[in-house]
Parts: C-alpha cells; structure tokens; sequence
C-alpha cells in the first residue's frame, strides 16, 4: 500500500508528510525534490509570501546513506515565517491580537467555522491555505523518483490563465519539464499575454484562475483496472487533482469536448505493426481507456478557480458580529496557476506510482523492476 498523509498550518513551524509503501532500494536525490518545491514557489502573480520562503525539504525518517529502506518516510518543509507568527500561532497560551470573522467567499472560512465550531476564522483558513501543497509536492518528488525510475516520467503546463490561452500548435510536448518559463508555459506570446491579464487583475484588487495539464509519460499499460468503480485509473486522477485548493473541474484527454462530436470522430482508432504493434494515431483517450492506461501519454488537465482572497473584498458577512461586511483581505497571490501545476504534477505522481506499486508489488526496487520486466515481456510475446 502507497499512502501519505500530510500535517501543518500555513504560519505554524513546519509541514511534514509521512510516506510509506516506498520500495526499498531507491536512491533520493533530495535536490531534484527541491528543484520542485523551488518550482512551486516561482510564478508571475505570486504574493509576497514567497520572497519569504525558500522551501526546502528535510527527511527525517526511511532514506539512509541515500537509498530508501522501505520504512515509512517523514519529510519536513519549515515555515520560515512562522518567525512572524509564534505569537498569533502558539501552541500553548491564550488569543493574541485581534481574531478574524469578516468570511472569504470562496474558502473554507464560513463553513469550517460552522463546521468545528471555531470563533476565529483563522483556526480554519491555516489548515485550507494552500500552502500545504508544499508538502505534497515534497511526496510527489519522492513518487516521481520512483516512477522515473521504473521509465515513467510526469510534466505539466499551464494551457490557460484569465481569458488567455495557448496556441497548442506551437507546444513541443516532448520539451515539457524543460523550460525556464516564470508561467510553466511552453508558448511564448501567450504567457506575455499572460502575464498581462495578471498585472491588470493585481491592479484591480482582482485575482485569476486558469488551466493546467499534465502528461504522463512512459506507463506501462494495464495501470488501473475496469473492475470495480475505486481502482479506475481516471477517476483516481481526477479525484486527486480535484484535492488541490481551487480546482473546479478536472478533464481526461478530450473531456468535455467529447460532448460535440460524434462516435466515429471520438475515439483513437487501432492499427498494427511489427515493431509498435497495436498503435494509435491519436490520443483523445488521454491514455485511459476501461479505467486502465493503455501504453499512450496519460492527459488530465485541471481547472483552477481565481484565489478567493481579493484586495477589493467581495460583500460578505461578519460571523461575530452577525452583519454584512466586506470580506477579510489576507496578504495572497494573484494567480497561482504555475504553482498549481507544479502540485497537479506531484498527485498525478502518486496517483500513478500508486497504481504502478498495485500491479507490480515489489518491497524493493528491484522486484518491482523485475516484475514490469516479465509483465512487458508477456505482452510483447517473447
Ligand atoms: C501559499 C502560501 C500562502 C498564500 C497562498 C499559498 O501564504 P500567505 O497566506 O502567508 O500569504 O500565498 O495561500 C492561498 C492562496 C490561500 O488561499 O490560503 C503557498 O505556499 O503556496
């Protein structure tokens, strides 16, 4: 079983994770995990949190002298702000400062407080802040290791931001992972324009959402299963992309669009060969069909509301007091789409490591090598 659970407050010490169902025997590059939360960390629209924070992760348990152990892993990323905030977030004590009540449309204010019974919003908007996505993208660096190390690779990029979108015709899909872009953006005019619609948004008090994809490369088929409704391999990847904070929609390969177009142009037709065997021509599948990856690129792309937290505050209501105020304005970013992309690239990791660790079993590394390799020789008829 591949499991992780994450703990942490946005201003508290520290987010931590603990990962367990890791093989034995995989090497940890704890740089290549933080070139990711580096990644997350970047983007034109972030807030002034990040020049705060240069999040780096910390292992604390399950890797020794590099390698894993097959033990439970305990990762820590620091708040470096939680200097700011030992006052306003101390474990022990009593309230210092004023408490917040004026209800963020859009988050988790109202309904948490409702919910837990809390007085102060913050006991709940701590705990919903998306900062906790730096923890998952410290996990998603663990799966993504395992994963590359089994040949599969995971990327993503920003399609779409405000009314904004990319010219798929000018994408390279086969440079995705590689760019320098501030957006993760892999057309170049269209992330100017980008970055236009968010300098206009910053300077309406306004914030942005948009579209992101991921795409993953190099899976076997078979990952997932038809059999009953949990283990589809879709379904679990819309479910945890639909985890992340803000994401509204989520869409496998053609999506929605399936809905305008007939059978005879929906569907990936098969061919034969010698050398690729069955192939396709196409992927409007997204590389799942039957709830199972079938050998082509995995697509899922994922829609992210605009940041609930507005410099022009949206009407709302005071929980205290029990009248209409403007909303509260926490210090927050403007477009956070890139970021999110980063952690849409992490869940879609242990999504699919997950499946990979389901078919395959394996306590070590090299049975789990060792158990693809029979799998894709059977296949391949030798
Ligand atoms: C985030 C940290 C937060 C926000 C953002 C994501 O930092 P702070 O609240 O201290 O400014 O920038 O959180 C939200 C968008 C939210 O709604 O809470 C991060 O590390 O990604």
């Amino acid at each position: 079983m591949f499991r992780f659970l994450t703990a942490g407050e946005s201003h508290g010490q520290c987010l931590t994770a603990i990962v367990e169902g890791i093989p034995a025997g995989l090497p940890i590059d704890v740089a290549e995990m933080n070139a990711d939360m580096a990644r997350r960390q970047q983007g034109y629209g972030r807030g002034g949190r990040m020049q705060i924070e240069t999040d780096t992760v910390e292992v604390l348990s399950g890797v020794r002298f590099g390698e894993t152990m097959g033990d439970p892993i305990t990762l820590k990323v620091a708040n470096r702000d939680w200097k700011n905030w030992t006052e306003r977030m101390s474990v022990s004590g009593s309230a210092a400062g004023p408490v917040v009540t004026a209800a963020r449309p859009g988050h988790a204010d109202l309904i948490g407080t409702q919910k837990y019974d809390r007085k102060d919003i913050r006991d709940i908007l701590e705990r919903a802040s998306a900062r906790e996505t730096a923890a998952r993208v410290a996990v998603g660096g663990l799966a993504k290791q395992l994963l590359k190390a089994c040949g599969i690779k995971v990327a993503s990029h920003v399609v779409n931001i405000g009314s904004v979108t990319v010219d798929r015709k000018k994408i390279d899909y086969s440079a995705l992972g590689q760019t320098e872009s501030e957006l993760n953006c892999y057309d170049a005019a269209a992330e100017e324009k980008m970055k236009d619609v968010i300098r206009q948004a910053k300077a309406a008090g306004d914030t942005l959402g948009g579209v992101f994809e991921v795409v993953v490369t190099g899976s076997p088929v078979g990952l997932g299963s038809h059999i009953q409704w949990d283990r589809r391999l879709d379904a679990r990847l819309a479910g945890a992309l639909m985890s992340i904070q803000a994401i509204k929609g989520v869409e496998v390969g053609a999506g929605f669009t399936y809905a305008d177009i007939p059978g005879s142009k929906a569907h990936d037709e098969m061919f034969f060969d010698e050398n690729k065997q069955v192939y396709r021509k196409t992927n409007r599948a997204g590389g799942i069909e039957g709830g199972m990856s079938n050998g082509e690129a995995i697509v899922v792309r994922a829609a992210m509301k605009p940041i609930p937290t507005l410099m022009t505050p949206l009407h709302s209501v005071d929980i205290a007091a029990k009248e209409e105020v403007l909303a509260c304005t926490e210090r927050s970013d403007v477009c956070a789409v890139s970021a999110a992309s980063v952690v849409g690239e992490a869940m879609a990791a242990f999504v699919v490591a997950e499946a990979l660790l389901e078919k395959f079993g394996g306590d070590t590394l090299g049975d789990l090598k060792a158990a693809i390799k029979h799998y894709e020789d059977r296949l391949s008829g030798e």
